[in-house]
């Protein structure tokens, strides 16, 4: 698999890489050094998605060549990366039609949609999926590929500390550092960068703390409200989530968030015990073992009554 998808990169000429909507740290990065290892081939390369990348990535030369989806360009290959299932990213399978569409991620949910699908569920992050192709391949890993890289890898296992960090994930972070990578300045910039608005935003967040079923579930949300008192977005709500579950005796954290009247995103973290692909796939919707999402309609009592429901197992 990891050669076919080496001798595709060699032989093929011009490549649109697309990630899943609202991207996250592993979406961009992964994305980014996927283009990068291209560009340094010689390759003609664009990068889509369906939404802007939060601004809190804008230190990433290239954070400006990603593009809006409709800008999509006539390619010989697609790649998606980091995207469970097809509609999360906005191709559609026609516009597929006389391509190579190739699918690589790690989530154990994927729908297998791509003509040369690269899965593995326990990869911590696309990132070292990448990492096996370039090296595999002997494709060229620059100062600039290895960083972006570095932050799929960082920012998907919580900077190495969630359950999907393996002996692996810490010799490739290790060899991305001997390139050159600097994890503080990586670091820094996505967790030490925070605005003022984003922490009186929290603030709001934090005040609406509620926990059920003896403590297990811990349940924040975030109103349109309070976006626009603060003047945030929806992206300054990223990682709240964790709160909720840092929680002593918590074992399930939650952040419902008011995306338009009635809708809520609903963030799901556990801490390791309960799988929360499952309970957000009661949903519709779906993710990792330790961290999932959904969308649900309703109320924001009504969403919380259902959601807490979902969970009676835990009574
Ligand atoms: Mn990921």
């Amino acid at each position: 698999m990891i050669e076919k998808i080496g001798n595709i990169i060699k032989e093929k000429d011009s490549f649109l890489i697309v990630s899943h909507k609202n991207p996250d740290g592993d979406a961009i990065g992964s994305s980014l050094a996927l283009y990068s290892a291209l560009k340094d081939m010689g390759k003609n390369v664009q990068v889509v998605n369906l939404t802007k990348p939060p601004e809190v990535y804008s230190f990433l030369e290239d954070y400006d060549i990603i593009e809006p989806i409709k800008t999509m360009k006539k390619t010989d290959v697609i790649i998606a990366v980091d995207t469970a299932e097809i509609e999360r990213c906005g191709i559609k399978k026609e516009d597929t039609k006389d391509k190579i569409f190739i699918n690589i991620d790690h989530h154990k949910t994927n729908t297998l949609f791509g003509d040369i699908n690269f899965i593995d569920g326990d990869a911590s992050a696309v990132g070292i999926m990448l990492w096996r192709i370039f090296k595999q391949n002997g494709i060229a890993i620059s100062k600039k590929t290895a960083q972006y890289l570095y932050v799929s890898i960082m920012t998907d296992t919580g900077s190495f500390r969630y359950s999907s960090t393996t002996p692996e994930t810490m010799r490739i972070a290790a060899d991305l550092l001997e390139i050159g990578v600097d994890p503080w300045f990586c670091a820094y910039n996505i967790y030490e960068s925070n605005t003022l608005e984003t922490i009186k935003l929290l603030g709001l967040v934090l005040n609406t703390l509620q926990v059920f079923i003896d403590g297990k579930i811990a349940i924040l949300y975030v109103t349109e409200d309070m976006f626009k008192k603060t003047a945030t977005q929806i992206e300054h709500s990223e990682g709240f989530v964790n709160y909720a579950r840092s929680i002593r005796g918590a074992e399930v954290g939650i952040l419902l968030r008011e995306d338009r009247h009635n809708v809520f995103k609903i963030s799901m973290r556990s801490k390791g015990k309960i799988d929360v692909a499952r309970a957000a796939s009661v949903f519709g919707g779906g993710g990792h073992k330790n961290a999932a999402g959904a969308q649900i309609e309703g109320t924001l009592e009504e969403v919380k009554t259902k959601i807490i429901d979902s969970f009676s197992f835990l009574k």
